[in-house]
């Protein structure tokens, strides 16, 4: 599919560096080379395709906004625009890249160990092995500090208790950065998946997200040793410094599912003929994709913003609310209204609209619901905490 149509109007990519157009490149190379074939189908029959893993690290797209450590060392703008070419495709595939680099991965080079970061970041970095994330539970997601898996010390090892629930990738994992209650507040432990007490289990009946797996995970005396601990993470702070990566990613990554709803429902206004002539021609089709055009381009921008922001070191968490709300609520108005213009035909496999649209809906829920970005700003703008 070309987005000549839309680069008429705005090339963005041309406001990208050389260095974030060349991961552009790179990324959407293999977003439509590797993972694109066979989408549709694996939406379907909801299979996650773990052997696409390895192409991912060899590409350097796996942590590649850290340094060190076979990580690639891009720019955060890079990564965004990485992103957004793999959330093109699909939301699933964008998620396992921030579970694994924005999360999982950040979570050790930003709060490890040295031994830590030896240990599990190159393998990490070239897709030989799996990260996830274990911070949400069954309870919600919303407020973390709520948290109820506890570790408590046990001679010089941790004995970890709990249960977690939509963890991305926890049964392909090899290692789980698990968040716990302890006597000195919130900490993290990396935990291999192999260890007794430890088990994961995909969440069947998705309607969203079908190409990557989330699951639940029980924590039955898990006994790890004092230097799983991740040292440098304390309180709530620790996980949330990792959201900020993944809300960062989502922000941009989302603006590249609308891309291509935008894209497929100007193809068919342009092709798909109505009373006698192509649809594009009326003037009720032209002002939809004129308003899906507005905010996709003010969404890119806004990706755009925010990547130069994080470059200069100077993002905030409430600028980051303002990405992860705004673009994805406008994405999910864009594949609405493509879905619109694609009438009947829209509903089915034969574009790629529904899938975004299902998928968005899994988005906009997790790192941050629309509702909790909304009370983060609200709070930035009056001083008022409104959670609760
Ligand atoms: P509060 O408890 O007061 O703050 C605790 C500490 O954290 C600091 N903090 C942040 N630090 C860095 N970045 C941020 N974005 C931060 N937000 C808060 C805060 O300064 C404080 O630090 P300290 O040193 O003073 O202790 O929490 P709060 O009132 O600031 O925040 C409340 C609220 C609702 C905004 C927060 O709880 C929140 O963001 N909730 C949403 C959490 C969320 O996004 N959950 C979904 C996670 S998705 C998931 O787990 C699955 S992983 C993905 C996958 O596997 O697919």
């Amino acid at each position: 599919m070309s987005d000549d149509a839309l680069a008429r109007v705005f090339k963005i990519d041309d406001l990208l560096p050389d260095e974030a157009r060349r991961w552009q490149s790179v990324a959407r190379t293999l977003a439509r080379d590797l993972l694109a074939p066979t989408i549709e189908d694996d939406f379907e029959a909801q299979r996650f395709r773990a052997e696409h893993i390895p192409a991912l690290g060899e590409a350097g797209l796996l942590g590649m906004h850290l340094n060190g450590y076979g990580c690639a060392g891009a720019s955060a703008t890079s990564y965004g625009a990485a992103c957004l070419e793999i959330e093109a495709v699909d939301s699933g595939w964008r998620t396992f890249v921030s579970v694994q680099g924005s999360l999982a991965m950040t979570a050790i080079a930003t709060f490890g160990t040295e031994q830590q970061k030896q240990r599990w970041l190159p393998e990490l970095a070239a897709g030989r092995a799996v990260g996830c994330f274990a911070l949400t539970e069954p309870a919600g997601g919303s407020d973390p500090a709520a948290m109820t898996t506890v570790a408590r010390r046990d001679g010089s090892d941790w004995v970890i208790d709990g249960r977690k629930r939509w963890i991305g990738l926890a049964a392909v994992a090899d290692v789980a950065v698990v968040w716990a209650q302890t006597d000195d507040g919130v900490r993290g432990f990396l935990v291999p998946t192999d260890s007794p007490g430890f088990s994961a289990q995909a969440i069947p009946g998705k309607r969203a997200m079908r190409t990557s797996i989330q699951c639940d995970i029980e924590l039955d005396g898990v006994r790890v040793p004092d230097d799983a601990r991740l040292p440098d993470a304390r309180g709530l702070r620790g996980p949330f410094t990792c959201l900020n990566e993944a809300r960062f990613g989502i922000a941009w990554g989302a603006m590249g599912a609308a891309r291509t709803c935008l894209e497929v429902a100007v193809e068919r206004a342009r092709t798909r003929e109505v009373f006698g002539a192509p649809i594009g021609a009326r003037q009720l089709i032209q002002s939809q994709l004129a308003d899906m055009l507005l905010e996709y381009e003010k969404g890119a921008l806004l990706a755009l913003h925010l990547g130069r922001l994080r470059d200069a070191g100077a993002l905030t968490p409430a600028q980051l609310s303002v990405g992860k709300l705004n673009n994805v609520r406008e994405a999910i108005r864009i594949a609405g209204a493509a879905r619109s213009i694609l009438a009947g035909d829209g509903l089915t496999d034969e574009f790629p609209v529904m899938r975004h649209m299902a998928n968005l809906e899994a988005v906009r829920t997790y790192e941050g619901t629309d509702e909790i970005h909304a009370l983060i700003l609200g709070r930035e703008l009056t001083g008022l905490d409104a959670f609760g």
